[in-house]
C-alpha cells in the first residue's frame, strides 16, 4: 500500500490525496505536522532529505516529494494526465504558475495568518504576499473567462494543484468573492466525482505518528 507523508492541514498534501481519492486508490497516512516542525527533523528528512511534506513512499520503498511530481506520478494513463503533448504542456504550465505565482503568496498568508507565531510580526509580508496573491487570482479569472478547466479542456491535476490553496485562500484573507469565474470553477471542481474535503480523513488505516514503526 501506498504510504503518504504530511498532515491534513496542508493543502500542498491535499493535492496528493484529492487525486489518490479520485483516483480510488488506498494509501496509508503519515502524520508530519509543519507547526510541530516535524518536516525538518531528522527523522523526517531520512525519508524526504528536502524536509517538505507531502512524501509518497511506494511499495517498492521509493520515495517521490514534491506535490506536484507526486501528482504528475499518480496521474499516468488516468484521465486526469491529458494523452497529447500540448495538453500535457498546458497542465504542467499551470502547475508551474501554482508552484511560482500562486502558492508563495496565498498558501503562505493561509499559514502566517493561521498557524504563524506572530502574523505581527509578518504584516510587511503579508501585505506584498496579498498583493502578488491578488496577481494570481486575477490570472486565473481572466483564464476562466474564456475555459472551464485550467490545462486541458477536462478536470485534470492542473485543476487539483490549483484547487488546493484557492478553495481556502480566504484563510489567508483573500477575498474570492472579486473573482466570480474562480467561484464558478471551484464549485464545478467541488461537484468532481470522489471530491474530498481538505480535512476529510482518506487513510485506510489508523494514521500513524512519525518515529512510530509500521
Ligand atoms: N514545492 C513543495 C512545497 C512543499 C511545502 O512547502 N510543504 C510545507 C507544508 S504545506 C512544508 O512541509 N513545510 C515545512 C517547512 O518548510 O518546514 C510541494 O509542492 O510539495
Amino acid at each position: 500500500m501506498l504510504t503518504l507523508y504530511g498532515n491534513l492541514e496542508s493543502g500542498n498534501v491535499y493535492k496528493v490525496r484529492l487525486l489518490l481519492a479520485q483516483l480510488d486508490i488506498p494509501h496509508r497516512r503519515i502524520d508530519v505536522n509543519q507547526v510541530r516542525n516535524e518536516p525538518r527533523s531528522e527523522a523526517f528528512r531520512a525519508v524526504n532529505p528536502i524536509g517538505k511534506v507531502p512524501a509518497l513512499r511506494l511499495e517498492d520503498g521509493r520515495v517521490l516529494s514534491e506535490s506536484g511530481a507526486i501528482l504528475f506520478y499518480l496521474a499516468q494513463g488516468s484521465p486526469f494526465w491529458p494523452d497529447n503533448a500540448w495538453d500535457q504542456a498546458q497542465v504542467l504550465r499551470w502547475m508551474f504558475f501554482e508552484q511560482y505565482s500562486h502558492e508563495p503568496y496565498i498558501a503562505v498568508n493561509r499559514y502566517l495568518l493561521r498557524f504563524g507565531q506572530d502574523p505581527g510580526a509578518a504584516a510587511q509580508r503579508i501585505a506584498d504576499n496579498a498583493v502578488k496573491g491578488n496577481q494570481a487570482l486575477e490570472t486565473m479569472e481572466r483564464h476562466l473567462g474564456g475555459h472551464e478547466w485550467f490545462g486541458a479542456d477536462r478536470y485534470s491535476v492542473a485543476d487539483i494543484a490549483l484547487y488546493a490553496y484557492t478553495h481556502v485562500a480566504h484563510e489567508g484573507g483573500f477575498d474570492l468573492t472579486a473573482y466570480p469565474s474562480v467561484t464558478a470553477w471551484l464549485s464545478r471542481a467541488r461537484a468532481r466525482p470522489g471530491h474530498i474535503g481538505l480535512m476529510q480523513e482518506t487513510s485506510t488505516e489508523p494514521v500513524w505518528r512519525l518515529g512510530e514503526s509500521l
